[in-house]
């Protein structure tokens, strides 16, 4: 009973923070844009097709969240987190006949566009005279495939792009969208691969005009962003699967720290990855097992999201056939 009222009573705090974060938070510019947008896509998507089949739905989260320093922001904190991976899996969750909500931080990697080249107006275009434009030979099969396959996705209404850039937007997105496929119950997938910041300063102690220099070191002080992966799972889509990721530096505790959060939030999956070799090895974590996902070294088969989406794909199976194993 006492240990109950501790668990409730944790719950209780963490509501409040999860409260005042939103409350506090600077509202979207285009939230009732974004929820338009949702409503539309998960009603195309919830019509079982001619089969009788429910589509699946994933949201997949990408790229980091930057925390802003300055209301009218100058500076930010931001980390390293590209994209690749997000961008990546939603291809992988589309040929596996999903619908994907790819929620991605602007400017970051988009899907079918990883292999073309860093600048890629500059790199895969040239102008033949003054009025004509074309694709340089060398990059007209990858320009092709990301303009046709991105266009057939979007206008099928199997690829929602929606974009974030700070820890505010993000989190208030997230849970736009968990809220909006709650409707799908087990059908729907969570997977966060998106880097979030685990500090932030909040709105209200932020300095609203640029921080001037000249008055020796600055203090700042960055308070935790609450911990919201537990009330995505109990509060706000229950019944959907939720695969979060753990990001490390240090091996020795990758697995040790993917466990806890496994317990913690109490999510169906963990995919546990370490910084340098994040593109050649995962490993995902549920409670009765521990699978390490290796990218294929054979020629033509480039991505550990490859494998490792395969097989999310046979454990959501699973999931939809019998949700509380
Ligand atoms: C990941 O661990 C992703 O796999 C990466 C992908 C960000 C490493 P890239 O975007 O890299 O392809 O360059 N994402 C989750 C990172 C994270 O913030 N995890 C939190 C943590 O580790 C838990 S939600 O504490």
């Amino acid at each position: 009973m006492a240990l109950t009222n501790g668990l409730e009573v944790q719950k209780e705090i963490l509501d409040a923070e999860i409260k005042s974060f939103f409350d506090s938070a600077p509202p979207l510019k285009d939230s009732d844009d974004i929820s338009g947008k949702l409503e539309e896509f998960v009603k195309k998507n919830s019509v079982p097709s001619g089969s009788g089949e429910v589509r699946r739905v994933v949201c997949v989260t990408s790229g980091g969240t930057t925390v802003p320093l300055e209301q009218q922001c100058v500076r930010y904190i931001d980390n390293f987190s590209s994209g690749h991976r997000g961008a990546a899996s939603t291809e992988y969750f589309l040929k596996a006949g999903y619908a994907v909500i790819f929620l991605y931080r602007r400017g970051s990697c988009q899907p079918y566009c990883t292999s073309l080249p860093d600048d890629p107006l500059l790199e895969s275009f040239e102008c033949t005279d003054d009025s004509n434009i074309k694709v340089c030979q060398s990059h007209s099969e990858v320009v092709r495939n990301a303009i046709t396959k991105t266009h057939a996705a979007v206008t099928g209404g199997l690829l929602l792009k929606l974009p974030f850039t700070t820890i505010f937007e993000y989190l208030q997105m997230l849970q736009m969208i968990a809220f909006s496929i709650r409707s799908l119950g087990p059908h729907a997938i969570l997977y966060l691969a998106a880097a979030v910041s685990d500090f932030y300063v909040p709105w209200k102690s932020m300095a609203e005009h640029k921080i001037q220099s000249g008055s020796g070191p600055l203090d700042m002080r960055l308070v935790q962003v609450p911990k919201m992966l537990l009330v995505l799972r109990k509060d706000w889509a229950p019944r959907a699967f939720c695969i979060s990721f753990k990001l490390e530096t240090d091996s020795k505790i990758l697995l040790e720290k993917a466990d806890m959060a496994l317990k913690k939030y109490k999510v169906h999956m963990v995919v546990a990855n370490e910084l340098s070799t994040r593109k050649e090895e995962v490993v995902v974590v549920r409670s009765n097992e521990k699978i390490s996902v290796r990218r294929n070294q054979s020629p033509g088969v480039v991505d550990v999201e490859c494998p490792l989406v395969e097989l999310i794909v046979g454990r959501h199976s699973a999931y939809i056939e019998n949700p509380d194993l």
